[in-house]
């Protein structure tokens, strides 16, 4: 780079990320520096610059408008450049930009006029627009259903606020629109029933917090299945880990999921339910006032239940099973004020009055008695030895704080199961086989709406389970956008420097293998006498030799309790309260919580508590596969059925099976040198964590054997909610962490753009003469490199591998533009001797 005086550059700074400088002179500095002295708007400076260095602090600077649709066409390709094309494109009011395979959508926390049906409708028309729009993902999604008749994903990432959530329902009405059957004019109620899902998933599972007023607090997968006349017949959802613990408790600021307040407010009008029900207003709740924010400026609580009820109605949802809904949802809240109070000052057992109305409204709703509720509140029953049988229990009273915790994970408990059996239930209607729609569906486009990294000034388990699930899909985008280039430029025999990419390998595995995280924590949360300390020293034993300080260190500092952990994330490191681990991993439920449910005189009650909410299978369709079939994702070890440890568990407890050393070893099986898992462990219960990996990597395997489709959602905006607000380093740091950055960097280096011979040669031979036309016949391989060396001077920017011709950006809008200018004058001349004929 040229360092001139009058040069004009890049600074990097600290407040806006780089501002602009001009170079007015340069010294020798310390070592092999050189020092250069610059004057930028905030007064002259100079800086070190080193040739070595990896991240200069100096960048050139270009006066091209930066206005290009598509980053990887930028000439000077360098990190302020790209931010200044988003910045001036954001200030253009336009917030979708194309980086290659990643469409980045900036969220402008304004209303644009972009989303109309007649939007839609020119997007999924013959002549679409090339500007990047949501749209124009959806419609390559569509397109490869329609014509190469495969599955798709569209996954939409990015951090919490960023606007997953609103992408993911544009798509899904962008499908409505445009891929209803082409003869009717209206959305079908297929498409109606598939939309209704949205506000109904997120009044039980979106909740405000301090980052998003609509945050998404579980990950969703919906499969829009269509058949082979590619209209949609139906749809599925599948869910991953919703977050229990906001039931019970919210930080400041933030709130319970919507459906709470909306339930209060809502039925203000509503008085013989609401006396029904017995329910106060939000304020007088527990579980819903702790953020001191049960109301919110500009969101009608009770607008919106009216909304969630007719969705809820239209996905087949009648009214006598909302009402019953609601009665859950109105016992959840009267359990939540239960009054625990100590005995005595001298005793510490926990005391419950027969007479607190909470317990009496609870009990009722729940079709429970109140004297065994009230017991089962303050005792626990536990087995002695390893058989239980009815002699060999013991019941202990409880202490307050105990008492507490049982009262909350059976709240817990409930409101997990009713919202896995609300996931149940709309996907039964979603695609019912009565209607015979799972029968003809062939291709499905999953759209994956799943909560973005997170990193807060205090991280538990959730935040873990979240960031875990993140780093499987940023691999997942390595392996689409680096890995699988690469391979398939060794494969196609081309000689193209490697790239080195990031690769977040060591990071799952430090989490999933046999001696990984969830392992230790599984283990522990086996012992009798595990506990979160326990753990943070076994992680300190296991992880920190393999894995080094590169991605796990720990501290044991004392505010933190049983200590912290941090991990080397992709994007960035964070450091994890162990605290609560174990509880939240087992998330068990006392046994007489869960008999007293088994006991419910309510049918509902009983349906959603005992029912077997394993999630239904979509139908399984495999994608043709056209193309290679991407290599699947190594999964580390493959867990066994969900059933089969629910078999065996149910085994266990009936008797069938003696003693817990004839249970095979836990998931995952012990390997030389795992932990050990030869101390007296208790029954082996599915847990959270492992679970969670299961979903994961069944998610992992659907996606691989889909064509994928990238939207990285960008929060420009540093305060809540600021319309068309853009601050640099804000967008710097997440297109550092999504990945974006590097994937530009690749495809220049690469060659983005690639055809199959025979493909190549069908669109472009229109290029050749007529004598390689013939050739052309014998042989498309040549005649690829003929019309290339034809139309292309420059031989770097272009290959011929084995089966495809390989090119770098730009040479296919070039031969697009040669094509259409000949096209053109072939249509007048067919005119004009149409003409002269006549
Ligand atoms: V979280 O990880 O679930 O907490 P999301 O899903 O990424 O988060 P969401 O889609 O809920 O964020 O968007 C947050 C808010 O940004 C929305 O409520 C809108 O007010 C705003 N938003 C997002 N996308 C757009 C858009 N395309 N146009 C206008 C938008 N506003
Ligand atoms: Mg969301």
């Amino acid at each position: 780079m040229k360092l001139e005086t009058g040069t004009r550059v890049w600074l990097r700074d600290s407040v806006h990320g780089w501002i602009g400088a001009a170079v007015t002179g340069t010294s020798a500095g310390s070592k092999s520096d050189e020092l250069v002295h610059l004057r930028t708007s905030n007064g002259p400076t100079q800086i070190a610059v080193n040739n070595t260095d990896d991240h200069p602090p100096l960048r050139s600077f270009t006066q091209e408008q930066n206005f290009v649709d598509d980053l990887t066409q930028l000439h000077l390709l360098n990190e302020p450049n790209l931010l200044i094309t988003l910045r001036s494109r954001f200030e253009r009011r336009i917030i979708y930009t194309y980086s290659g395979l990643v469409l980045v959508a900036l969220n402008p926390y304004a209303d644009t006029s972009i989303y109309s049906n007649d939007h839609i409708l020119h997007y999924a028309s013959d002549n679409p627009p090339s500007q990047p729009h949501i749209y124009s993902v959806a419609r390559s999604a569509y397109d490869g259903i329609c014509n190469a008749k495969r599955n798709q994903t569209i996954i939409v990432s990015g951090e919490s606020g960023a606007g997953k959530t609103v992408s993911a329902r544009h798509i899904m009405r962008y499908f409505a629109v445009a891929g209803k059957t082409k003869d009717k004019n209206t959305i079908t109620s297929t498409e109606e029933r598939i939309l209704a899902t949205n506000p109904v998933m997120e009044a039980f599972g979106n909740a405000k917090t301090l980052r998003n007023s609509n945050s998404s607090r579980f990950g969703r997968y919906l499969q829009i299945y269509f058949d082979d006349k590619s209209s949609i017949v139906g749809a599925h959802i599948r869910i991953f880990l919703l977050e229990r613990s906001r039931l019970v408790y919210q930080p400041h600021n933030e709130r319970n999921t919507h459906i709470f307040y909306q339930l209060c407010a809502g039925l203000k009008t509503d008085f013989s339910l609401k006396r029904e029900l017995k329910l106060g207003s939000a304020d007088e709740y527990n579980y819903l006032n702790q953020g001191q924010c049960s109301r919110l400026p500009g969101v009608d609580d009770a607008f919106n239940f009216d909304i969630t009820r007719r969705a809820m109605t239209s996905l087949g949802i009648d009214n006598s099973t909302q009402k019953q809904i609601f009665r859950l949802l109105a016992a959840l809240l009267h359990l939540g004020n239960i009054e625990i109070k100590q005995t005595s000052s001298t005793r510490q057992d926990a005391s419950v009055s027969i007479t607190d109305s909470s317990l009496l409204h609870a009990a009722e709703l729940l079709g429970i008695s109140a004297i065994a509720f009230q017991k089962g509140l303050m005792h626990k029953t536990i087995g002695v030895g390893r058989i239980r049988a009815e002699s060999e229990k013991i019941v202990t009273s409880l202490n307050k704080d105990q008492a507490t915790t049982a009262r909350d994970s059976l709240g817990r408990h409930i409101y997990t199961r009713l919202f896995d059996w609300l996931v149940i239930k709309l996907n039964s209607t979603l695609l019912s086989k009565e209607s015979g729609a799972s029968d003809s569906a062939r291709q499905f486009v999953g759209v994956l709406d799943i909560y973005g990294f997170e990193h807060f000034h205090k991280n538990s388990f959730e935040q873990f389970c979240i960031n875990y699930a993140n780093e499987k899909l940023q691999q997942e985008f390595y392996n689409h956008t680096f890995k699988l280039s690469q391979e398939e430029y060794d494969r196609e025999g081309l000689k193209v420097a490697y790239i080195n990419y990031p690769d977040n390998q060591p990071c799952i595995e430090m989490i999933e293998s046999r001696v990984g995280l969830l392992a230790l924590l599984d283990e522990q949360c086996r012992l009798p006498a595990g506990t979160d300390a326990g753990l943070r020293t076994k992680m300190d034993e296991m992880l920190r030799s393999p894995y080094k300080k590169a991605l796990f260190s720990g501290s044991k500092s004392n505010s933190l309790g049983a200590g912290a952990f941090t991990v080397a994330h992709y994007a960035q490191d964070v450091t994890y309260d162990v605290d609560g681990f174990l509880e939240k991993n087992r998330d068990s439920v006392p046994e007489e919580h869960k008999n007293l449910l088994n006991e419910a005189q309510n049918s509902f009650v009983k349906e959603v508590c005992t029912a077997d909410l394993t999630p239904t299978t979509p139908p399984s369709i495999v994608s043709t596969p056209t193309q290679p079939l991407k290599t699947p994702l190594q999964a580390v070890h493959s867990p066994p059925s969900r059933s089969s440890v629910d078999e065996l568990s149910s085994a266990f407890s009936k008797g069938h099976i003696r003693s817990p050393s004839t249970i095979p070893p836990s998931w995952p099986p012990a390997s030389p040198g795992s932990p050990s898992l030869s101390a007296p462990t208790l029954r082996k219960q599915p847990t959270l964590g492992g679970t969670f990996k299961m979903s994961l990597n069944n998610l992992m395997t659907t996606i691989n054997d889909t064509d994928t489709h990238y939207i990285r959602c960008i929060k420009p905006a540093n305060q809540e909610n600021a319309s068309w607000s853009f601050d640099n380093q804000k967008v710097l740091s997440q297109l550092r962490a999504s990945g974006v950055l590097e994937t530009i960097r690749i495809s220049r280096a690469g060659y983005p753009s690639k055809m199959t011979f025979d493909k190549f040669v069908e669109k472009y031979d229109i290029l050749i003469s007529q004598r390689e036309t013939k050739l052309k016949s014998n042989n498309d391989r040549k005649a690829s490199f003929k019309i290339l060396e034809g139309t292309i001077t420059n031989k770097t920017l272009y290959a011929i591998g084995r089966t495809k011709v390989f090119m770098r950006v730009g040479v296919l809008a070039h031969l697009d533009k040669l094509r259409s200018i000949l096209l053109a004058r072939i249509v007048a001349i067919q005119a004009s001797a149409r003409s002269t004929i006549s």
